[in-house]
Formats: C-alpha cells, structure tokens, sequence
C-alpha cells in the first residue's frame, strides 16, 4: 500500500499534517481517497462529547480536562464543532474557544470547525476529523458543540461518553423539563455552582435520574463543577473514567463503535446521494423545468420527486 507523505507524517503525529488532512476533508477535496487510505491506521480513541447551551461553561471544563488528561500522558484532540459560526479552521480558536494555555503543547491537538463552507455537510467533516485526530493518534478526542438535540449536533449521539453541560439559570431548567434528556448525557454537570440557584437544577436532575433508573440500568452521574476555579474536575474526570470501565465490561463500548460506524456509513451515502441528484438536476437545468411543472399543475412536488429517486437509482 502507498502511503502519501502527508498519511505518513500523520502516522509519525505531525500536528501540522493533521491540520492540512482535516483541511482537505473540510473542503471535500478527495475525502474518499484520504479516508480509505488513513482509516486503517486508526487507534482506540475513546470519544468524548461535551454538549450544552451556548456559554454554560464547556470550553472552560474541556480545558481543565486537558490537564488532567495531559499529567496522565494522554495524548488529547479536540474538535469544537459551532453549528452557528461562520468561521472555520483556527480563526475563532482565541475567541470561542479557552485554550490558548494548550496550542503550544505537543500531546494537544485544537481545532475548530463551523457548518457553512462544508460542502459535504457537517456530519461527515466531523466524523473525519476524528478519524484523522485517531490516526494521529489521540487517546481521547474531545468534540465540544453547541446546543442540545438538534441534528446538526448528531455526532455527539455517538460518542462514547457523552456530558451534558447545565448551569443554575432558568433556560436550563426549561431544558431539564423536556423529555429524554436523561437519554442524552451520560453524565450530567451542573457547571458554575458559585452562582445561585444550582440546588434546584441539581434537585430536578436528581429526581430525573430517580425516574430512569428503572429503565436504563447505568443512570447518569450528576457532577457539580465551578471549572472557572477547577472545582469538581477531578471528580468529573473519575466519572468519565468509570463509565468507560462500565462501557468496556459490558461490551457496550463495541457495541456504540459499531453504532457509529452505521451512523458514519449512512451519513455518507446521504451526502452522495443528495450531492449526485443535486447534481443532475442542475446541470442541464432541470429544476426549473420541474418546478415550472408544479407550478402550473401539471404535477406535484411528492410525485416528481419519487419520480427523480427512481430515475437516479435506475441510473
Ligand atoms: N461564574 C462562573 N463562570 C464560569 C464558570 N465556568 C466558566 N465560566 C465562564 O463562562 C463563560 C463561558 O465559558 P465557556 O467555557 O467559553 O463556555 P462554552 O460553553 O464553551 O461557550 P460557547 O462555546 O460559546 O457555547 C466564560 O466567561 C467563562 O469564564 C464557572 O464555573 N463559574
Ligand atoms: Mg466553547
């Protein structure tokens, strides 16, 4: 098999090529090619999505992580996914994200990344950025999003562990209401526990975590934190580590790879699928045809797409 300079300086961990990979793979240049042939050099990166509301605190408890994670040896990737931003690559880095103390440290990779500009989709940038951040050999890859449950943050749904970032304020309160919430975070932080109003959110997650333990039988570890102050990170970093030994024993860690694996396949042939009948109905014009057709009824938007998928398939 031929390995291209850049694959190889991945392999060796060359942070600069890592940054060029994820670069191409962002603006779709050749992501078969390079994916097919870093895939199989990828480690056992263990997958860690932190998620919450917009400023709850998840940079800075990513942050403190690093360091925990880096005293221990571990060899850390982060990827800050911002479905809002406008921006990609490095150039938000200062701004959105807190760690500068770690863009000089040789076993810290930072990136960030934003939906607009990927032209093959969010979901699938992202998933291979983490491949390339396993090929280069992360021990734990960090995926920071905004938000909760929307579909851009997908990914976070596969990862192996994923903390759900809430605060003592009243919006978060709202989204500990909504169902399924329990469904979501393997582990919950309460974050910023120096403000007022953290034993009510604290109560409410507890009386939830009551409820769902008779349906799933690892209910999720409710943390208090005040990472602005590096308070409860070490006992947030045990959490993560006892749901990785949870997952391990019980096959359960296999099991969620494989999900994504699925999850990766799927997201796939949904990007070509689309990209290709996109395509098609552009390049000789037929959109307008078509919609000239619905326009003046002489069909309906269901009908003629049916009639598009089938062509496609056929072709
Ligand atoms: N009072 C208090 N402030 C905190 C705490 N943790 C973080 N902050 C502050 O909250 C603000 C937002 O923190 P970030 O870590 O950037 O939050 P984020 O969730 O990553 O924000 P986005 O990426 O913009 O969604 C910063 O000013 C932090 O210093 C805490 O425990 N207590
Ligand atoms: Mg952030």
């Amino acid at each position: 098999m031929r390995i291209d300079e850049q694959t190889e300086k991945l392999i060796n961990g060359d942070f600069y090529a890592a940054a060029k990979l994820i670069t191409s793979l962002e603006n779709n240049n050749h992501p078969d090619e390079i994916i097919k042939e870093i895939y199989p050099y990828r480690k056992d990166s263990y997958l860690l999505g932190i998620t919450g509301a917009p400023g709850v605190g998840k940079s800075t408890i990513t942050d403190k992580l690093i360091n925990i994670l880096r005293e221990k040896g571990k060899k850390v990737g982060v990827l800050a996914v911002d479905p809002t931003s406008p921006f990609s690559g490095g150039a938000i880095l200062g701004d959105r994200i807190r760690l500068q103390g770690h863009a000089t440290d040789k076993g810290t990779f930072i990136r960030s990344m934003s939906t607009r500009g990927h032209l093959g989709g969010l979901a699938p940038a992202t998933n291979n950025a983490i491949t390339v951040l396993s090929v280069l050999g992360c021990d734990y890859i960090i995926v920071e999003t905004v938000g909760v449950g929307q579909s851009e943050v997908e990914i976070v749904k596969y990862a192996d562990i994923v903390l759900l970032v809430l605060t003592p304020s009243s919006g978060d309160s709202i989204q500990i209401m909504k169902a399924g919430i329990m469904e979501i975070g393997d582990v919950f932080v309460v974050n910023k526990c120096d403000r007022q109003g953290y034993g009510k959110i604290l109560a409410e997650l507890k009386m939830l975590q009551q409820l769902s333990e008779k349906k799933v039988n690892h209910s999720p570890a409710i943390i208090q934190t005040i990472a602005k102050e590096n308070k409860g990170i070490d006992t947030l970093y045990n959490a993560i580590e006892d749901h990785k030994k949870f997952l391990a024993d019980n096959g359960k860690l296999i099991h969620k790879q494989k999900m994504r694996i699925e999850n990766e396949i799927i997201s796939i042939i949904h990007e070509k699928l689309l990209s290709q009948t996109k395509g098609k109905l552009h390049s000789d014009n037929e959109l307008l045809k078509i919609v000239d057709l619905v326009y003046n009824k002489e069909t309906d938007p269901y009908s003629i797409a049916n009639e598009i998928v089938s062509r496609n398939f056929r072709g």
